[in-house]
Formats: structure tokens, C-alpha cells, sequence
């Protein structure tokens, strides 16, 4: 069986507010059918794409809150993504804000992932674990970034899938710069990571770094497909988002860490990539064979609790 796919992302230009979900799935629905017309099997979107970044408002009414989170998935608006899906024969991964009930009965709140195949079946599940920014208003900020007060920690732990003819991981934004993502997945056997993100341009807490956004973006995403040999597939939601400047650079990053396909707009946009997942041993059989030359146990501290730094 072959081991490759066409693979393409579907970066997003901005979604108002007052945009229904409904126009925003029409938007998703017109790239994957573009995606399917190109060969494509699987087609990446953002985080959160179904509505606007909305952690950028402090909102005291929960109800108002609760207004951008699905709590069924597919719901009634979501369900023609997996129609066209299932017609196309094309997978998909989606971020979106998830409301639901635990066993206990109650109420959480996610930042959530799903990898959806060619049936139009859920397969895979992932919520955000390294959620960024605040939990209360600080209204200094020109924006607020309130991911730690509308969501809580993800409970499913970072995942491999089968699917597509390979092993495919899924993270959220924030969880692309920390070096621990890729490699609790990569010790997996995941061989291809998908993850959406939302980045404003200007960081408030840290304005001098502004003009390094694009870089750190893309250092730390091409850094982890070289370390933990595997592709690498990013989905911005870019350009001014209700006032909001978001950076684009949605790419297809190989194991190599080239990346081999780049969003040049702020808008909606297809990229696309023939992906083979046997590349992933040029690097994994080699320069990175974990079983041979990773010292696991002069590691124990990352995963301690506690750290002096
Ligand atoms: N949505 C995000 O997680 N955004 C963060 C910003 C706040 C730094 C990011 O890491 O891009």
C-alpha cells in the first residue's frame, strides 16, 4: 500500500463576529472542495474556525461566552463539512471551541481538535493542552488573550492516530512551540503532526518581539519536524480579525524540516504537498533513531512537576 498522500492546509482570512456558522462552513466546505479537485485526501484547517478568535474579549456573561463553543459535533451548521466530506472522500482536522458534559454531569469547556477520515467518521480527538495568555481581564492589554479563562486544560493527552495510510498526531497554536509536544507524540510513532493556530502579531506582555512572530512561528515548527522526523501540517486563521492582526505563514513543513509548501496571503488559501510517510525514516533510522541514541534517563526532570528555573 502506498505510503503517501496529497495533503493540503486550508489557511482562513479573518471571521467577524457577527459571521454565522453557517457562512463560516460554507467557507471550509468551498477549500475542501478545491482540496478534493487537486487529489487531496486529507485537508487541514485553523484553530477555533468557526468563529472569530474570541479570547480576545473579556465577557463577564457566561452565556455570551458559551455562544462560541459547539456542544455537539458534528451539530446541524457542522454537519455539511462531513456530508461533503463523505461524498469527496476527503479527510479532515478542525479546531473548535467544545462545551460538554462529563460522566459527573458537569459542564467543561476544551480548545479542541478532531481528525476526521474519509468517511466522514471521527477518528481522533485532541484538546489544547499548553492554553497561553490570562484568566482574568487585564485591561491594559489593547486585546485581551483569555484562552485560560474560557477553557481548562485538555484531559485527553497529546494522541497518534491511525489514518491515511500513517500515524498522525494532533496539536492546537500554542502547544507548536514547546519542544515536548512533537516528542511525546514522535515516542508514539507519530509520523505526521496537524495543528491549527490563531497568533496576534503583537504580543503585549513582550511588544519588542512583535517583529519575530513569522520567525519564531515557523523556527519552532521546522526545528520539531527535523528533531522528531516527522511532517509537520499548519493552519492559520490570518490577516485583521475584528481589529486583530493575526499572522499568516501557514506551511508543510517535511521531516527534513524544509518546508516544502507556504501561504503567501492573509486569506483563505490552499496549500498543498505530496507527503510520503516512509521520509519519515531519513530521519528516525538515523541522525534521530530514538531506540539507539536518545538517554532517556538523563531526562527525568522534564517531566517533574517542579522546576528552579
Ligand atoms: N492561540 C494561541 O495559542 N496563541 C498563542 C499566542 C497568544 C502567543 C500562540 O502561541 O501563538
Amino acid at each position: 500500500m502506498s505510503r503517501v498522500i496529497t495533503a493540503a492546509v486550508a489557511q482562513m482570512g479573518p471571521v467577524a463576529r457577527s459571521d454565522t456558522r453557517t457562512q463560516v462552513v460554507e467557507r471550509l466546505v468551498a477549500m475542501m472542495r478545491d482540496a478534493s479537485a487537486c487529489g487531496c485526501s486529507l485537508v487541514v484547517f485553523p484553530e477555533l474556525a468557526l468563529t472569530t478568535f474570541f479570547p480576545r474579549w473579556f465577557m463577564a456573561d457566561q452565556t455570551e461566552v458559551d455562544q462560541f463553543f459547539e456542544t455537539e459535533m458534528p451539530g446541524p451548521q457542522t454537519q455539511p463539512l462531513f456530508d461533503e466530506a463523505r461524498r469527496l472522500k476527503i479527510g479532515f482536522y478542525l479546531g473548535y471551541a467544545e462545551l460538554c458534559q462529563d460522566e459527573a454531569g458537569s459542564t467543561r469547556h476544551f480548545n479542541t481538535s478532531i481528525l476526521v477520515n474519509e468517511q466522514g467518521e471521527i477518528v481522533g480527538k485532541y484538546r489544547k493542552i499548553h492554553l497561553p495568555g490570562h484568566p482574568e481581564h487585564e485591561p491594559w492589554r489593547p486585546f485581551q488573550h483569555l484562552e485560560k479563562r474560557y477553557f481548562e486544560r485538555g484531559n485527553l493527552g497529546f494522541g497518534s492516530w491511525d489514518a491515511f495510510g500513517g500515524k498522525i498526531g494532533m496539536a492546537l497554536c500554542n502547544d507548536r512551540r514547546w519542544p515536548e509536544t512533537y516528542r511525546v507524540m514522535a515516542l508514539q510513532g507519530a509520523e505526521m503532526i496537524l495543528l491549527g493556530y490563531n497568533t496576534p502579531m503583537h504580543y503585549p506582555p513582550v511588544p519588542e518581539h512583535d517583529h519575530l512572530q513569522g520567525f519564531h512561528n515557523h523556527l519552532c515548527m521546522q526545528a520539531s519536524a527535523y528533531q522528531n522526523g516527522c511532517w509537520i501540517l499548519a493552519a492559520a486563521k490570518a490577516g485583521k480579525e475584528e481589529g486583530c492582526d493575526l499572522l499568516g505563514q501557514s506551511c508543510i513543513i517535511a521531516p527534513t524540516g524544509e518546508i516544502v509548501a507556504q501561504a503567501s496571503t492573509l486569506e483563505d488559501e490552499l496549500i498543498i504537498a505530496r507527503c510520503d510517510f516512509e521520509r519519515v525514516a531519513e530521519i528516525r533510522a538515523n541522525i534521530f533513531n530514538f531506540a539507539l541514541h536518545r538517554a532517556p534517563e538523563e531526562y527525568r526532570i522534564i517531566s517533574a512537576a517542579s522546576c528552579d528555573a
